[in-house]
């Protein structure tokens, strides 16, 4: 296997969270299982498009060509908290109270021959609040603000990829 030498390509993504507060129907169903749950969230990876990439419709956000697995590292109050995700949309949901850091590990595709690489994602589920007003707004407060939404852009950068697995992202 032959690496190209001086090369260092990248893929640009974007990791974070959405969450919104559970309407009262949710907590409803959920008042047997989880009382004290007040919010639905999604923290997920994903293709990050740039500006002369909008033009690619259908798979543009589809990162199974080099990723092969997600691993979401959740907060161990959750049951089976590392949640491997082998297929797009990496990604994953859930209900919950509380703010925590969620691990998210990368694993490519063996072809790539690259490690596994670590993010870190603060899951954010309260909106900002202006300075002297309560840090947790209430959930009536939070309702009426809409979807939190906390994203980060990052690039995957690989250095002296292997030929096969340049070709591979070359071709996508
Ligand atoms: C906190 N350090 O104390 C954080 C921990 C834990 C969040 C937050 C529910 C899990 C479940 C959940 O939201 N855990 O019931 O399955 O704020």
């Amino acid at each position: 296997r032959v690496r190209v030498r001086g090369v260092n390509i990248h893929r640009p993504i974007i990791y974070g969270n959405t969450a919104t507060v559970l309407t009262s129907k949710q907590r409803e169903q959920l008042a047997a299982t989880a009382p004290d749950h007040t919010h639905t969230w999604t923290v997920a990876v994903r293709g990050a498009a740039s500006a002369s990439d909008q033009d690619i419709v259908g798979g543009a956000d589809d990162l199974s060509y080099f990723i092969k697995r997600v691993t979401f590292k959740l907060h161990d109050t959750y049951p089976n908290p590392s949640r491997n995700v082998d297929k797009p949309p990496f990604e994953v949901t859930e209900t919950g109270w509380g703010e925590f850091e969620i691990q998210i590990r990368i694993t490519f595709v063996p072809d790539a021959g690259e490690k596994p690489i670590l993010l870190y994602h603060h899951l954010k589920l309260h909106p900002w609040t202006a300075l002297g007003d309560p840090e947790i707004p209430s959930l009536d407060v939070a309702l009426k603000s809409g979807p939190v939404h906390s994203w980060q852009y990052d690039e995957l950068v690989f250095n002296d990829p292997f030929q096969t697995f340049l070709n591979t992202l070359l071709a996508h």
